[in-house]
């Protein structure tokens, strides 16, 4: 009776947690680094964000300007399309909402670009709407290094490769381009849930 009733409850869990995560992926407990580089270090003094590209005027924020700008505290699942995830991670950043409020374009697409030269592209109406931010905070914390301090994109509802770290601004595109790993063979779009991992996914 016992092992029954284990097994039952085993399954259940199994059920519930299968529902967060998407085909494909494990959950993971600690945060790995994924990095196609060496760590930018960069000097806050001299440090913006950039919005370019398809508008009138380029906008661009100092760091100081940034932090002054209305934040939010950020719970969200992330998924890495080398299979793990890691649920309920909690950051602090501006969201893309904010950034992109008096800005007029007619872009469709965007490519967000890093320090050390790293790239990705996305549609714009996956960043609007409070789907994407520009976080700086993670677990109470200064955002690490590792991790993409001082400020990284985060768009949670894409494989994480979208979510740009050392992010120094986005440029507004009419056409999609590819970024660093679409042109290697990743999914321009890149849902988890859909699992478009590669080209043709
Ligand atoms: N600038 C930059 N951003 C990046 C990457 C990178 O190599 N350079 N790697 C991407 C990939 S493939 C993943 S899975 C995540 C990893 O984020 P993490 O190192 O915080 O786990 O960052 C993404 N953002
Ligand atoms: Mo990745």
């Amino acid at each position: 009776m016992a092992f029954i009733s284990r097994g039952f409850r085993g399954k259940r869990r199994d059920a519930a947690s299968s529902s967060r995560v998407p085909p494909g992926q494990h959950v993971v407990g600690d945060f790995p680094v994924l990095s196609a580089g060496p760590t930018p270090r960069p000097d806050l003094a001299k440090w913006s964000f950039t919005i370019n590209g398809e508008v009138d005027a380029p906008k661009t924020w100092s760091w100081d300007e940034l932090r002054k700008l209305p934040a939010e505290d950020i719970t969200v699942d992330i998924h890495c399309v080398t299979k793990w995830s890691k649920l309920g991670t909690n950051w602090r950043g501006v969201s893309v909402d904010t950034l992109m409020g008096n800005v007029e374009t007619s872009a469709e697409y965007l490519v967000a670009f890093s320090d050390g030269g790293y790239t990705t592209n996305m549609p714009l109406t996956d960043v609007l709407d409070g789907q994407a931010w520009v976080a700086f905070g993670y677990d109470g914390e200064a955002l690490e290094a590792e991790h993409g301090g001082p400020a990284r994109l985060l768009v949670p509802h894409l494989y994480l490769w979208k979510s740009a770290k050392w992010v120094r601004g986005i440029r507004l595109e009419k056409d999609e381009r590819p970024g660093f790993w679409e042109s290697l063979g990743y999914n321009n779009h890149g849902d988890p849930w859909k699992e478009e991992r590669y080209w043709g996914d």
